[in-house]
Formats: C-alpha cells, structure tokens, sequence
C-alpha cells in the first residue's frame, strides 16, 4: 500500500531506545500522597493497609507486564527492575514506563477496597514515573540500595518523630527541633530510653521495605514435579524466557484429535511462578548470594 504524505511525521518521534544490555528501573511514586495520606487516614508514619496495597499492585505490575526480574518498594514508590536482555517493545523507554504506571494506578483503584475495608477512595491517585538504566550489576544493586537506605533514614526518623509527636505531645515542630542534627544512635536511643522501643524489632516491612522476586506457586497441586535450577549455561526449550529457580510442573489433560471421539491423555508443561513479597536487606551480600539468578546475565 502507498505511503500517505503524512507518513514523514512519524520522523518526529523521538527515539527512546534503552541502552541495549543494561538493566532498565522504572520508579513509579505516588503523586502528592503527602495530601493522599491525608485524606485517607492513612496511619503514622506506616500504614500497613497502603503498603500491603502498593505491594498487590506491584505483583500485578510483574505479572501483567514482560520481563520484570524484580521489585523494590517502600513508602509510595515502587522500583520494577527489567531484565537485561530484554527486547519488550524494542526496549523503548515510554513503553516500559507508561505501562507500568498504568498497569499500577489501575490496579490501586481495582483492589483498594481488599485493604481499605472502612475507608472509601475520596479521589483517584495518580504515580509518576521515571526510566533509569543501569549499566552494571554493581550500579543496580547500588541503585537497589540506595532505595533501601532511603526506607531506612526515613522510616527512623518517622517513627522517633510521631513518637514524640504521639506520646510526648511535641508540636511538630518541637519534634522536628528535637531530632535536629541527631544521628542514627541519637534516634535509637531517644526510641530505647523514652518509649523502651528497640528499633530492631520494629515489623521488618516497615524498616527494609518490600522486596519482590519470582518464586514457585504453591497453589497448583502437580502430577509430578521437579526442581530446575537452570545455569547461564544451559538452554532449556521449555524456559522460553525466564531463567529464574522455578518448578517445571507436569499435568496431565485430555486432548481430543481431529476426527476421533475418544479424548487422549498427554502430559503439559507449565511453568507457574508469582512474585513473592520478602522484607530482608539487600544492601549485603546474602541477598544476592542467596538469588545469584536474579542477576543472571540471561536472567
Ligand atoms: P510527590 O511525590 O512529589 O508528588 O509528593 P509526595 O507528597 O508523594 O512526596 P513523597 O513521595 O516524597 O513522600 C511520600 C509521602 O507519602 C509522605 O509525605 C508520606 C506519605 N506516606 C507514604 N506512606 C505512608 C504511610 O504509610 N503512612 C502515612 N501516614 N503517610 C505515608
Ligand atoms: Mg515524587
Ligand atoms: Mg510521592
Ligand atoms: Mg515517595
């Protein structure tokens, strides 16, 4: 078919191809949830309903989308990390972006009244979005940890603050002179010695955030099954794309060929793996010499 002369507009796209080979992040935050928190009576400083909502939005995210290895969150952001190699939409950035902020905002909506059970959504939240790639495994996993450093000075911070607030009836800005120039040790003292809290035993959720990979799904109850740990190395067929320890899972169903009446039993493989919420440090190295396939160059 004959090209339109409208066709050269099409030449004023910009192209915003990923760098090929690099881990791509989306961070998604939430827009002005100072003012949503607010409005929803959200609690202080962590609102378990908000962050368990964030996290089933996040599972959606990964399961909806291609390619997601992994995710970070904490607060009203959540990070979604792509795999290296991976080709979804030519690895256009817009792409991988608006998908994922829309895919999160509608899923927010979607499932707010399964955590919100006593409070309605006033009005409908919107998160912004950002595309960074990362050109290393060193940088992505520093980029990991600079979110979970990031969940951990402010969460301190927040609860010796609405514990002044709280307990001790400080004004807000009496707490926030109190907490003025104190370290680390300072707040954890204040926690300790005032309201005899050990910030340690703080809920792990609140302290190291949320953290997402794919694991097997327990749900499905298979004929036989088998652990596969497949290496960089090895190509199975049947792992089209995900190199992640998963359960090879074989059910038996029944076909019928063409032409015959009497159905056959055959065997099917199916892959079933969801993405798993942990709330553990990936600052260290355990985390990363616990999952090495999350940073699998094929991952
Ligand atoms: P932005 O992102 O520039 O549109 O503006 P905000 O207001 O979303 O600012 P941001 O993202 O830096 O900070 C997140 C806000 O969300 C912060 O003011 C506290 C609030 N927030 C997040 N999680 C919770 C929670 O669990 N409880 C409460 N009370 N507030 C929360
Ligand atoms: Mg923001
Ligand atoms: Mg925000
Ligand atoms: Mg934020």
């Amino acid at each position: 078919m004959a090209k339109s002369k409208f066709e050269y507009v099409r030449d004023f796209e910009a192209d915003d191809t990923c760098l090929a080979h690099c881990w791509v992040v989306v961070r998604l935050d939430g827009r002005n949830f100072h003012r949503f928190a607010e409005k929803h009576n959200f609690t202080k400083p962590n609102d378990s309903r908000a962050l368990d909502l964030m996290t089933r939005c996040a599972q959606t995210v990964m399961t909806e989308l291609e390619d997601i290895v992994m995710a970070y969150g904490q607060s009203d952001e959540y990070s979604f990390v792509f795999k290296r190699k991976s080709n979804w939409f030519r690895r256009r950035a817009s792409k991988f972006m608006t998908n994922a902020a829309s895919q999160f905002a509608s899923s927010y909506v979607f499932y707010w009244k399964d955590y919100f059970k006593d409070q309605d959504l006033l009005y409908p939240p919107a998160f912004d979005g950002r595309v960074v790639v990362y050109p290393s495994n060193q940088t992505i996993k520093d980029y990991l940890s600079w979110r979970q450093a990031d969940c951990h000075v402010n969460n301190l911070y927040n609860t010796v603050f609405w514990m002044l607030i709280q307990r001790s009836k400080l004004t807000p800005a009496q707490a926030q002179e109190r907490l003025r120039g104190t370290l680390a040790a300072d707040k954890n003292e204040i926690l300790f010695s005032e309201y005899n809290i050990n910030y340690n035993n703080e809920p792990p959720m609140f302290r190291k955030g949320t953290v997402l990979i794919w694991k097997k799904m327990r749900k499905i109850k298979p004929l036989r099954s088998e652990i596969i740990c497949p290496k960089a190395s090895e190509k199975l067929d049947f792992l089209p794309k995900c190199s992640y320890k998963s359960i090879k899972e074989i059910k038996s169903k029944e076909i019928k060929p063409p032409g015959e009446t009497e159905g056959k039993q055959v065997e099917v493989t199916r892959i079933r793996t969801k993405p798993v919420a942990l709330h553990c440090d990936i600052i260290g190295d355990t985390f990363w010499k616990e999952h090495p396939e999350i940073l699998e160059d094929d991952s």
